[in-house]
């Protein structure tokens, strides 16, 4: 811990310095009273509810003062719908040229905690786990016989808790209109990869990659957010990764993670403000494969048992509100949503498409 601290402060300073430079011509460090640190943290009365909130994609974008807690809990639901091969859509009759089943509908909705508190005014640490519930159906093709889709479809549904990652977030910022906070997290892998649901096989089978509550491998996630507030407006960026540090116990690891996101947000409303988010997020491809899934048959029948139909590079659009109010009874609380869709999709061989993703959560400060 001492060590990660030394570190992220060497950092920190060096970030100061060249953005304080940026602005006076001279390289000058951040207030080191304190006060500065204290307006961009996220205490009673400060940024958390403010429009300088980021949207809640975006987690790594506050602190807490020292001492502070943050307890939260935010609802997710993903849903993709359809194929597509590389960036085109790709119809069930050509998928059907090349595996036995189409996948039709998945969603994806996780159920996520998260804790943060205030170790000191410039550093944070921040929990996160969940719970996360998988539902696919597939239409299948069966040779010789041409299928209406939806004729023949097989449901499968797996769930688990998920991986846990733990963050320190260090401010760099000393200024209370923006803030530039580092982040470094580190994967657990919590979360089964072993769970099992109904496939070809019949029920209560090893479920492919997709349907994983974990990913089994312990990975690092370094991360940078910018934000700034000018009046009723706010906008930021965030870039950030999650590389992976080793092969899970079946023998494979997913692919390392790129993301960045950048927006702008309006307080329209003393208690709402309104923002518009871009995101784009690359996954690198699937390395090595898990045993049971792996099977020629399999392969040949589903497209998302094939470890080369994983990975790729999706751009999305969002929405998102965030409300907070100072009236007594609900300052402490922050309510925010933010609901996307992809605008460009270019994902390495047959995979689904993504349709949307709803984000819900509530926030409690203390
Ligand atoms: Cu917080």
């Amino acid at each position: 811990m001492k060590l990660f601290s030394i570190l992220m402060l060497l950092v920190c300073s060096m970030v100061s310095a060249y953005s304080y430079g940026q602005e006076t011509g001279n390289i000058t460090f951040p207030d080191s009273s304190g006060n500065g640190n204290k307006a961009a943290s996220c205490g009673s009365g400060c940024c958390c509810g403010r429009n300088g909130q980021a949207p809640l994609g975006v987690m790594t974008d506050h602190i807490h003062e020292k001492g502070t807690w943050m307890l939260s809990y935010t609802y997710m639901d993903m849903h993709m719908q359809g194929n597509r091969i590389g960036s085109a859509n790709a119809s069930d009759n050509t998928i059907y040229q090349h595996y036995m089943m189409a996948p039709e509908n998945m969603t994806m909705q996780m159920h996520m905690a998260m804790l943060m508190y205030g170790v000191t005014d410039g550093l944070t640490l921040m929990a996160m786990g969940g719970f996360a519930i998988y539902n696919m159906s597939m239409n299948m093709s069966m040779p010789g016989m041409v299928m209406t889709p939806g004729n023949m479809t097989m449901r499968s549904m797996s769930s688990g808790i998920t991986d846990t990652r733990l963050y320190g977030l260090f401010n760099c910022s000393g200024k209370d209109d923006h803030r530039t906070i580092l982040s470094l997290g580190v994967n657990m892998p919590t979360g089964p990869v072993t769970a099992t649901g109904t496939t070809m096989f019949g029920a209560d089978q090893r479920v492919s990659y997709d349907m994983q509550p974990g990913t089994g491998s312990y990975s690092l996630l370094p991360g940078i957010t910018y934000v700034r507030e000018q009046g009723l407006f706010s906008y930021g960026a965030d870039a950030g990764a999650d590389i992976k540090l080793d092969n899970n116990s079946l023998g494979y690891r997913f692919g390392n993670v790129y993301h960045a996101s950048v927006w702008a947000g309006y307080r329209f409303l003393p208690f709402v403000s309104g923002s518009l988010r871009a995101e784009g997020v690359r996954a690198d491809k699937l390395m090595g494969s898990d045993p049971v899934v792996s099977i020629s048959a399999y392969e040949n029948i589903d497209p998302t048992t094939d470890p080369k139909n994983y990975g790729g590079t999706t751009m999305s659009l969002y929405a998102g509100l965030n409300f907070h109010t100072m009236k007594p009874a609900l300052a402490k609380f922050n309510l925010l949503v933010e609901y996307g869709v992809p605008v460009y999709q270019d994902l390495n061989g047959t995979q689904m498409s993504l349709k949307s993703n709803l984000l819900a959560g509530l926030q409690y400060s203390f």
